[in-house]
């Protein structure tokens, strides 16, 4: 018998995350009550997918009571954690768990998590391709876009679990043990919902702390913040990094396990599985030193849950990439337009600027700030773009951190801004949607923002 059957158990929240949740708990017989601030209209597509179901509802309001008289509340990664009613509940020792905490506690099969500040969901689709490609089925969610619950929901059987967890997710982690836990990079995110960086970094280490000895850890050796996790796991490290091991020397050399990008030859070279495999990188197509990281990053932990170098190579040459992160769209007149709407922060901004070497670039950013400082943008902006184009509720505050350093305008819808970007540019030039800020201004998530602006290039 379900553990969870008669108890009364709240979801606070009634997005993806919590029709998941509501849909699991009433199926194990739980007494399940669903409570959202947002009114049952602005529901409705969370409302029919749970018509089926036996569901008390509290739309368009929390209300405290119901939270004090709980006997379990799954909070989803979007509800922030002070919230009063969830204070209270919390002073009446009301357990308070999330959804991937629910799912980790059910599942058998091996979990590979990946967590870091960008790169996270292009990492997590590689690890699932590399799987498929392999002919072994693998389960891919989290943060990602389909909740973990679903697998269970749905009644799926899969070889392995690949889950791309945020830090709001691990925020509610506490027994979750990973087969394999992937931390990408590490840079200031979120400081809207988090006091600061060392918060923040707390949050992402619940996934280092879940690792036990027989876990193998994924890290950055490139990226100072992640490379320091070695120091504080039990996990078996496995390294990914852009430079030769060799020049790096000493222990690290002669005790290397993990892959490095050899860049004179265009390949990744590999010592996981205690044999040395090459991987060409001749056809592989994403842009930019990141994505050589998000790969060398999924295959360390592809060939240490044994798939196989061939199904590795096979993905390498055929991966076209994920929709939002510095997708491609067209090119008109010369002129490339990339939709890279997925960058929410200014590392990733700077990532994908990086990634143009020769090309000038128009650059569209703005939205909504997460308290973020702009600043480490300048020199990139100086180097980079010969134009910036600003909009969004962020658009003044950017402007007044780096628009001293290219040609300027701040422009009030995503029509001016495109077409502004396309009169301006001439043959050559890339013109990159890439905004550094949140969607929610103007969209209602960075997916919508992107399709958007790939509806008006095309129109072009
Ligand atoms: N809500 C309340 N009370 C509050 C605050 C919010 O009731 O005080 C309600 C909102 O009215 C809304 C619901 O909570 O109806 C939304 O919950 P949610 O924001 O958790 O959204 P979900 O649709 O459940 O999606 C969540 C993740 N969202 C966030 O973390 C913000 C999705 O990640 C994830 O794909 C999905 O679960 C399935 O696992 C999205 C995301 O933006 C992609 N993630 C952040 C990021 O990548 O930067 C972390």
């Amino acid at each position: 018998m379900s553990k969870y059957k008669g108890k009364r158990v709240l979801v606070v929240g009634f997005g993806l995350s919590g029709v998941s949740v509501a849909k699991y708990m009433a199926r194990q017989g739980a007494k399940v009550t669903v409570t959202d601030m947002k009114q049952k209209t602005d529901l409705q597509a969370s409302v029919n997918a749970c018509a089926d179901l036996k569901i008390e509802y509290e739309l368009g309001k929390h209300n405290n009571k119901t939270f004090h008289t709980a006997e379990l509340i799954v909070v989803s990664p979007g509800v922030p954690l002070n919230i009063k009613p969830l204070e209270e509940a919390r002073e009446l020792n009301v357990p308070i768990t999330g959804e991937i905490e629910l799912a980790a506690a059910a599942l058998k099969e091996p979990l590979i998590a990946i967590t870091g500040t960008n790169g996270k969901t292009t990492t997590t689709t590689l690890v699932g391709e590399m799987f498929k490609a392999d002919d072994k089925g693998a389960f891919v969610g989290g943060n990602i876009g389909r909740p973990l619950l679903d697998y269970f929901n749905e009644g799926l059987k899969a070889e392995a679990i690949v889950a791309e967890l945020s830090s709001f997710q691990l925020d509610l982690t506490e027994k979750l043990t990973p087969a394999t836990a992937i931390f990408t990079n590490l840079e200031e995110d979120h400081l809207d919902r988090y006091p600061d960086m060392q918060a923040y970094t707390h949050s992402k280490k619940r996934l280092l702390r879940a690792c036990d000895r027989n876990s193998f850890v994924v890290l950055n050796y490139d990226d100072p913040n992640v490379a320091r996790f070695a120091e504080e796991t039990q996990g078996k490290v496995i390294w990914f990094t852009r430079r030769n091991p060799l020049n790096i020397g000493g222990a690290f050399a002669e005790n290397f396990c993990g892959v490095y990008y050899d860049s004179p030859k265009r390949r990744i070279v590999a010592r996981v599985t205690g044999k040395e495999e090459i991987f060409d990188l001749a056809q592989f197509r994403l842009f930019g030193d990141h994505n050589k990281e998000n790969l060398m990053a999924a295959m360390c932990a592809a060939l240490a849950m044994g798939v196989s170098p061939k199904a590795i190579q096979t993905v390498i040459n055929t991966f076209k990439g994920v929709a939002h992160r510095l997708e491609f769209v067209k090119k008109k007149d010369g002129v490339y337009f990339f939709n890279d709407s997925k960058a929410t922060n200014v590392m990733s901004v700077r990532k994908s600027l990086e990634s143009f070497v020769a090309s000038p670039v128009i650059l569209i950013a703005g939205g909504r700030d997460k308290n973020q400082e702009f600043t480490p943008l300048v020199e990139l902006v100086r180097k980079k773009c010969k134009i910036l184009i600003l909009l969004g509720e962020a658009k003044e505050k950017i402007n007044r951190a780096i628009g001293d350093y290219a040609e300027t305008y701040l422009v009030g819808t995503f029509e001016e801004a495109i077409l502004l970007a396309f009169q301006k540019s001439r043959s050559g030039d890339v013109i990159l949607l890439s905004p550094g800020c949140s969607s929610y201004d103007m969209f209602r998530n960075f997916e919508e923002r992107g399709d958007y602006f790939k509806k008006i290039v095309n129109q072009l």
